[in-house]
């Protein structure tokens, strides 16, 4: 017997700057993704630029981190490859890519629009009307087959132009785009779309700084700043959907990573628990309960932080709490305060190795027990509905014979999936699963199609070359089995 309700929402997900190409097409604007180049396990993705006397120059990327050195402009240069530009095509492809999803029995799919499409600067008065009409073509597309679209209005890919000029979210001006743009969506998709979620991975910017051993406190500064502006901004949007539509139901978005102890000294039991604070509910609490937890104080003492924050912003933060806590979650991580030479990394995490758990091509830990673990955790915490809007394994993938045998995907899923209704059974309001990704894309991480996540196949390598042919994987079927069973057949 299948322990997951009758209308739960098995799908998959897709981020558009991974997926959709088409980047000078019908009028969208240049994003922060398509001046990424594309990078590996060990060589870091640049972002180019023009420096503020002319010259090319090149800077590390971090994704959903804009390091434009002062004064330069982001710039496209011939001599690199830029992923993201084209992607996988969905933009030419989707017919065929969500006839393939319909297969395999989607009830939702989670996709995110291009704000460089709709405001290609992202701070015009007026939408550009043909980045409209292509969603309103991709949400036709979905409702012939009755999947539900579930919208991040916000996924790893501001507009290159307000992004300089407010020098990544420093700038309290980028509430008022983002709140003009979700505002658009919200009125021209009203009745096609009840489902959305603000911003990918809100926590990003402090998880990212959580690796860095050279943080200074500047970084620090700048990341709270940032993921404050994002708050408000993410509250003020939700009081607008509620208010445009009260059938909308909007879901906050937290990278969701599992953290241990290293080890029973009561020092690294208290470390992990303030990783958790730091990392998971400095932001979730803030989304779900409206206001900042008693301990962000300390947090912001650690770095002599100085929010710019004002009585509006916590009325708004207060008014517009989500319905439903959505998280991506990969791996588990550990946290210790001793030393140790045995390093892993992991999705925004790096640490301790753990020697119960295997380890992907990648180096990213596989603990289904994680997510069962942060499932109850903040289902315990906040008491509204959870969903996971993504979870799924990076690896090489195959082709013989036309067929690809990615079996340790679907191992990975299985544990997983398994995981899940252990956490249902325990009483976890889990309302829905997107594996990530449903179609091979570009890593956010790494710029490589390589580390493919998906049930589909796209032949295209880490240079650009390829046909675009899509084939489905063994995973496909598996999956298509998993979703008519309603999780009974795993
Ligand atoms: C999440 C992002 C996704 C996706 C995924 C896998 O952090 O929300 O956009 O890319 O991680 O990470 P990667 O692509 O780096 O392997």
């Amino acid at each position: 017997m299948t322990v997951f309700p009758e209308n739960f929402l098995w799908g998959g997900a897709t981020a558009a700057n991974q997926i959709e190409g088409g980047y000078q097409e019908d009028g969208r604007g240049l994003a922060i993704s398509d001046i990424m180049t594309a990078g590996s396990l060990n060589k870091a993705r640049q972002i180019t630029y023009i420096d503020k006397n002319g010259l090319p120059g090149t800077e590390t990327a971090l994704s959903g981190r804009n390091n434009l050195p002062q004064g330069a402009h982001g710039a496209v240069f011939s001599n690199y490859y830029y992923p993201n530009q084209r992607a996988v095509d969905f933009y030419h492809n989707y017919q065929q890519d969500i006839k393939m999803l319909a297969e395999m029995g989607f009830k939702v799919y989670r996709m995110s629009i291009s704000w460089s499409r709709i405001f290609p600067n992202g701070d015009e008065k007026e939408p550009n009307k043909k980045g409209l009409d292509f969603y309103h073509r991709i949400f036709k597309e979905l409702r012939k087959y009755q999947i539900e679209p579930l919208v991040t209005i916000s996924h790893y890919d501001d507009p290159l132009v307000i992004s300089q000029k407010y020098h990544d979210w420093q700038d309290r001006n980028m509430i008022d785009c983002y709140v003009h743009y979700a505002e658009t969506l919200f009125k021209e998709y009203k009745g096609i779309v009840t489902k959305w979620i603000t911003f990918n991975e809100i926590n990003a910017p402090l998880l990212m700084l959580s690796f860095d051993k050279n943080a200074q406190d500047t970084d620090y500064q700048k990341a709270y700043q940032k993921l404050h502006y994002q708050l408000v901004a993410s509250s003020r949007a939700v009081q607008i959907a509620h208010k445009i539509d009260p059938n909308n139901t909007i879901g906050n978005m937290i990278c969701g990573v599992t953290n241990y102890p290293a080890t029973p000294d009561p020092q690294d039991v208290l470390l992990t628990r303030h990783t958790w604070e730091k990392l998971i509910y400095y932001a979730s609490d803030v989304q779900v309960l409206g206001k900042y937890p008693p301990f962000a104080k300390r947090l912001w003492q650690e770095h002599e932080i100085q929010l710019e924050m004002t009585e509006q912003d916590q009325e708004d933060l207060l008014a517009g709490k989500v319905d439903v806590y959505t998280f991506s979650y990969y791996h588990s991580s550990l946290a210790t305060t001793h030393d140790s030479k045995d390093q892993v990394k992991g999705n925004f995490a790096a640490g301790v190795r753990n020697p119960y758990l295997e380890y992907s091509q990648w180096g990213w830990a596989t603990d289904a027990s994680g997510l069962q673990y942060f499932l109850e955790i903040i289902y315990d915490r906040y008491r509204i509905p959870v969903m996971i809007v993504e979870n799924g394994l990076g690896a090489t993938d195959k082709v013989e014979n036309g067929k690809i045998h990615d079996q340790e995907r679907i191992t990975y899923y299985r544990k997983h999936i398994k995981a899940m209704a252990r956490a249902i059974a325990n009483g976890v309001d889990l309302i829905g699963y997107t594996t990530w990704a449903c179609i091979d894309s570009i890593s956010a991480g790494t710029g490589q199609v390589s580390k493919r996540y998906g049930l589909i196949y796209v032949d295209l390598d880490d240079q650009g070359n390829g046909s675009l042919k899509r084939l489905p994987k063994d995973s496909f079927y598996w999956y298509q089995k998993v979703i008519t069973t309603n999780g009974e057949e795993l």
